[in-house]
């Protein structure tokens, strides 16, 4: 079981293709309980080098590192219940709203249940379903709206112990009003995790302990907001707008 979260990236070149480099020369330190945020442009690698963490893809130059460990010489299963994520594309499954949040978590106590959900701002839309907490989902959850689902994987996130926590547009499509709403419990959520937030709002990475900006495969600019800020290149750049 690993218990620290300490992430390294050390060296990381990839391509999902041959001789089509995605990612080039990425280093990457974060501590226990860090917050990292990536920002770029649209085809930056930022998702790529969240693949790469999560293991979906092999690595062929350079190495990443969990507490010390090449992820490569982890098993695939304690990888992914030291890792949740909220991405994007939510992936739920055909059963109960219940068994989705504690999906990675059969022990959960209802109660648990409920309290990741209300961290999620997801238990009063719940509430409201034919059968609340035991409602069946259809496949892939078709009978929610998108912003539901990604509620619902927030919920699944805040119930998980994972010690790392990845963020990919965790809440792109949920409206301005819950996000604000929600804005708590992801503070919650990434509480005494190490967290990889990709958001294009930037106003979610400022209070990041590192930003890295990528461009093209490539990190251009890495600090904290102010540090980024004061240097005015593309993060000032991005972020004035
Ligand atoms: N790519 C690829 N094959 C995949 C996924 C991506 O060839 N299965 C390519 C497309 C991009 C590059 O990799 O040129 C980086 O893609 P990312 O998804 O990592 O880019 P971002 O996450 O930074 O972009 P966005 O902000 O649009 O999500
Ligand atoms: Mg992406």
């Amino acid at each position: 079981q690993l218990i620290k979260g300490e992430v390294t990236l050390k060296n990381v070149t990839f391509g999902y293709v041959p001789g089509k480099t995605v990612l080039k020369n990425i280093n990457v330190k974060a501590k226990p309980g860090q917050k990292i945020a990536f920002v770029g442009s649209t085809g930056a690698g930022k998702t790529t080098i969240t693949n790469l963490i999560n293991r979906f893809y092999e690595i062929e130059e350079g190495e990443i590192l969990i507490d010390g460990i090449n992820i490569k010489n982890i098993k695939k299963d304690s990888l992914r219940r030291n890792i949740a994520m909220v991405l994007q594309d939510t992936h739920l499954f055909s059963g109960t709203v219940r068994e989705n949040i504690r999906y990675g978590r059969p022990d959960a106590t209802d109660e648990e249940v409920i309290t990741a959900a209300k961290i999620a701002c997801a238990h009063s839309f719940i509430e409201r379903l034919p059968q609340g907490y035991d409602t069946v989902l259809e496949g892939d959850g078709a009978n929610l709206s998108q912003g539901e689902r990604q509620l619902l994987n927030i919920a699944r996130a805040a119930i998980s112990k994972a010690p790392i926590l990845i963020l990919d547009e965790a809440t792109s499509s949920v409206d301005t009003r819950t996000e604000k709403h929600i804005e708590r419990g992801m503070d919650q959520l990434m509480k005494n995790r190490t967290t990889f937030v990709i958001a294009h709002r930037l106003s979610t990475v400022r209070n990041a302990d590192q930003i890295i900006v990528l461009e093209h495969g490539e990190i251009i600019e890495q600090g904290t907001h102010d540090e980024l800020i004061k240097m005015g290149g593309r993060y000032y750049q991005l972020y004035t707008g």
